[in-house]
C-alpha cells in the first residue's frame, strides 16, 4: 500500500472564498480520476453528486454536453473533461512531478489507448445488453481489452511499481478507475491471468487512502464539501 499525503490538508484555495465545484458521478471513472487528482493536489473543492437520468439545471446551464465530471471555477471557468480537470488540479504547481511523468510519449499513449479502445472494449463486455449489433461476443472483447492495454500495462509494472515509475503520476490516477472496472467484471478470471504486477499496482490504489477518500459518499441533494473536514 503506498502513502497518501495531501500536499496541504486544507489546499491552496482557503475554505469561504468560494470553491470550485464539482459535478461528479461516484460510480464514474471519469469522475473517479478527476477526485483523486483534486484530492492529491490538496485542492480544496465542493462537489455535487449528480443523477445521470435527473441532470441537475445548473449542470446543463454551465455544460450543454452534460457530461461528468464538470469542474466550475469560482472565477467563471468551466473544464468539462476529466483529463483537463486533472491537469488543473496536478500541473501547476506541480512539485511533485504528478503532471510532469504523465506526459512522456509513453504514458500519454497509455492515456489514449485507456480512453479510445480498452474503453469500448471494456463497455462491450461488461454491457453487451447495450449493443444489440454487435457482432463480436463479449469474451471477444474481454480478449481484446487485454490486448490494446492491459498487457501494456503489465509489463510497464513489472519494470517499475507506478507507471510514474518510482512514484505514481497522474497516469496511474487516470487508468485506475478503468482497470478496476474491467477486473471486476469477472473477478475469478481476472485473477487466473498472467498480470501479476497490474493485480497488485490495482490492490495497492484499491486498498489505499486516496481512493478511500475519492469513494466518500456523497449526500444526494446539494453541494457539499469533499471530503468534509
Ligand atoms: N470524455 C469525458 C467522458 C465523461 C463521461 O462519459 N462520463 C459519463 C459517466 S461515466 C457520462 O457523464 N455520461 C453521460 C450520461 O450518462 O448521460 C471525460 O473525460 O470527462
Amino acid at each position: 500500500m503506498h502513502a497518501w499525503t495531501p500536499t496541504s490538508p486544507l489546499g491552496p484555495d482557503h475554505p469561504g472564498a468560494g470553491l470550485p465545484r464539482l459535478y461528479t458521478f461516484r460510480r464514474c471513472p471519469y469522475a473517479m480520476r478527476a477526485r483523486m487528482a483534486l484530492l492529491q493536489a490538496g485542492r480544496a473543492f465542493d462537489a455535487v453528486e449528480v443523477s445521470l437520468r435527473d441532470k441537475p439545471a445548473s449542470l446543463l446551464a454551465l455544460s450543454p454536453k452534460a457530461t461528468v465530471p464538470v469542474l466550475q471555477l469560482p472565477e467563471g471557468g468551466v473544464i468539462e473533461e476529466s483529463w483537463d480537470i486533472m491537469r488543473w488540479a496536478l500541473a501547476a504547481p506541480d512539485a511533485q512531478g504528478w503532471w510532469a511523468r504523465a506526459q512522456s510519449p509513453a504514458n500519454l499513449d497509455l492515456l489514449r489507448r485507456n480512453d479510445s479502445d480498452f474503453k469500448q472494449h471494456l463497455d462491450r463486455w461488461k454491457y453487451p445488453q447495450r449493443y444489440p449489433d454487435e457482432t463480436l461476443t463479449p469474451q471477444a472483447h474481454r480478449d481484446r481489452a487485454l490486448e490494446v492495454l492491459l498487457q501494456a500495462l503489465e509489463a510497464r509494472l513489472r519494470s517499475a511499481p507506478w507507471l510514474g515509475g518510482a512514484t505514481p503520476c497522474a497516469t496511474d490516477l487516470a487508468v485506475m478507475p478503468f482497470v478496476r472496472q474491467f477486473a471486476a467484471v469477472e473477478p475469478a478470471w481476472f485473477a487466473m491471468q498472467d498480470l501479476p504486477a497490474l493485480r497488485s499496482w490495482l490492490n495497492g490504489w484499491l486498498g489505499g487512502p486516496l481512493f478511500a477518500a475519492c469513494m466518500y459518499k456523497l449526500p444526494a441533494e446539494g453541494a457539499h464539501r469533499f471530503p468534509p473536514l
